[in-house]
């Protein structure tokens, strides 16, 4: 068993946390209070290979690997929440690509996402009326001469305004998950309606929109994969997506953390610094060692990734762990705050508000049990 990262995981580490460091972690509170998507941080991604860490080079990606990308997602997430879900969704619509497209949609379409061309992917899976449960989705894909032509609405959708390309589900069968396809749309889509960016509690840099479709015609080219086989494409996809929600759960809860830390050391009261009593260690002490724990279920689901070995019910701990760790984190670090903590002037306001959605989005943490119970008495 080795724990060190290889010299191309060290160094998109490195990367990751240099980048973050000096231009995102600067601007990170301004970018939430202004609510201004990160369009110059992505464009900094893209330059360092960020945007398609698991992407072949060919295709313009850094061809690291799952531990890679999970260990620049965190680095990026501490910094900032917001570019770090942009990244995340982004990546993943790329390793769809890479992973189900033919030749001609790689071709068209990763080295455009991994430049920065594209700025973001955008991943439309659920609606207004489904989120957990997929196999139910109402958007539809009718078959005519020159392609196909979409119709129905998509929520919750993260960088939809900003994407130079979305994968989209749509049923272009019987009920059911075999009755489900994906496509991939381009922005600017005749009959593609992007609605209004959603108002929301935290990673208020990020975008998330609703989307229209309406007669939204795309060519016999856009379907991704075969017909039929789109719900397992969602299902392949949320199982690696969910190693980079982990991966962004740690890293805010890892920013919260560090904030307390100094608070602790800092903030006196009954003549000596707070961290001095048993209270507040504790606090720390646990919060530490719960990141830690889910650190490394998040390494193990992606080295079981890398290495091409089953990992769904692997990512669905880390990110179970993860999410809900990086909360009670989150919770106990603004508690050490005192009232200060309950004021924008500290950025533990901030990330308790963005690790929220945490144990909500990519499966929440009630799916991640169900698909972890499903499996062990399938497997166990
Ligand atoms: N990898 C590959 N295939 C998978 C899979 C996975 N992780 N999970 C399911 N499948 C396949 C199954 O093998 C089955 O295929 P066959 O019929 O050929 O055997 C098919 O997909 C249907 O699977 P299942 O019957 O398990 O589907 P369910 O509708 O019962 O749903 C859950 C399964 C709950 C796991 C799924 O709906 C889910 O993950 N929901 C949460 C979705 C989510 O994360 N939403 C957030 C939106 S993105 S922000």
């Amino acid at each position: 068993m080795d724990f060190a990262p290889t010299e191309t995981q060290a160094l998109i580490a490195q990367t990751a946390r240099e980048f973050a460091t000096r231009r995102i972690a600067p601007i990170a509170g301004e970018l939430d209070r202004q609510e201004r998507f990160p369009l110059e941080l992505v464009q900094g991604l893209a330059e360092l290979g960020l945007l398609g860490v698991n992407v072949k080079s060919a295709w313009g990606g850094a061809d690291a690997g799952a531990i890679a990308y999970a260990l620049a997602m965190k680095e990026v997430a501490k910094a900032c929440a917001s570019t770090a879900v942009t990244m995340a969704v982004t990546n993943m619509v790329a390793e769809v690509i890479q992973r189900f497209g033919s030749d001609e949609q790689r071709e068209r379409h990763l080295p455009a996402i991994t430049s920065g061309r594209y700025v973001t992917g955008a991943f439309a899976l659920s609606e207004p009326q489904v989120g957990s449960d997929p196999s139910a989705l109402a958007t539809t894909a009718k078959r005519v001469p020159d392609g196909w032509v979409l119709d129905g609405q998509k929520q919750w959708i993260t960088n939809g305004a900003h994407a130079g390309v979305m994968v989209v589900w749509a049923r272009t069968g019987a009920a059911g998950a075999k009755g489900i396809s994906c496509f991939l749309v381009e922005q600017g889509s005749s009959g593609l309606i992007v609605g209004k960016a959603e108002d929301k509690l935290g990673l208020r840099a990020s975008n998330t929109v609703p989307l229209t479709f309406e007669e939204c015609r795309v060519p016999a080219s856009a379907l991704l994969g075969e017909e039929g086989m789109g719900f397992r494409i969602a299902m392949m996809a949320l199982d690696g997506g969910r190693i980079g929600i982990a991966a962004q759960s740690i890293g805010i809860g890892s920013a919260a953390l560090d904030e307390a830390l100094t608070y602790a050391r800092d903030r006196q009261a009954f003549g000596k610094s707070i961290g001095e009593f048993q209270a507040i260690q504790w606090m720390l002490a646990d919060s530490r060692t719960e990141l830690d724990a889910a650190d490394l279920m998040m390494l193990r689901a992606a080295w079981l990734k890398d290495e091409g070995k089953p990992f769904t019910r692997e990512a669905a701990m880390a990110k179970l762990m993860a999410s809900e760790a990086a909360n009670r984190v989150a919770n106990r670090c603004m508690q050490i705050h005192g009232g200060y903590g309950y004021t924008r002037e500290f950025a533990v306001e901030r990330h308790l508000r963005d690790v929220r959605v945490t144990t909500i989005y990519e499966g929440t943490s009630e799916i991640q049990r169900l698909v972890i119970a499903r499996d062990l008495l399938k497997t166990s």
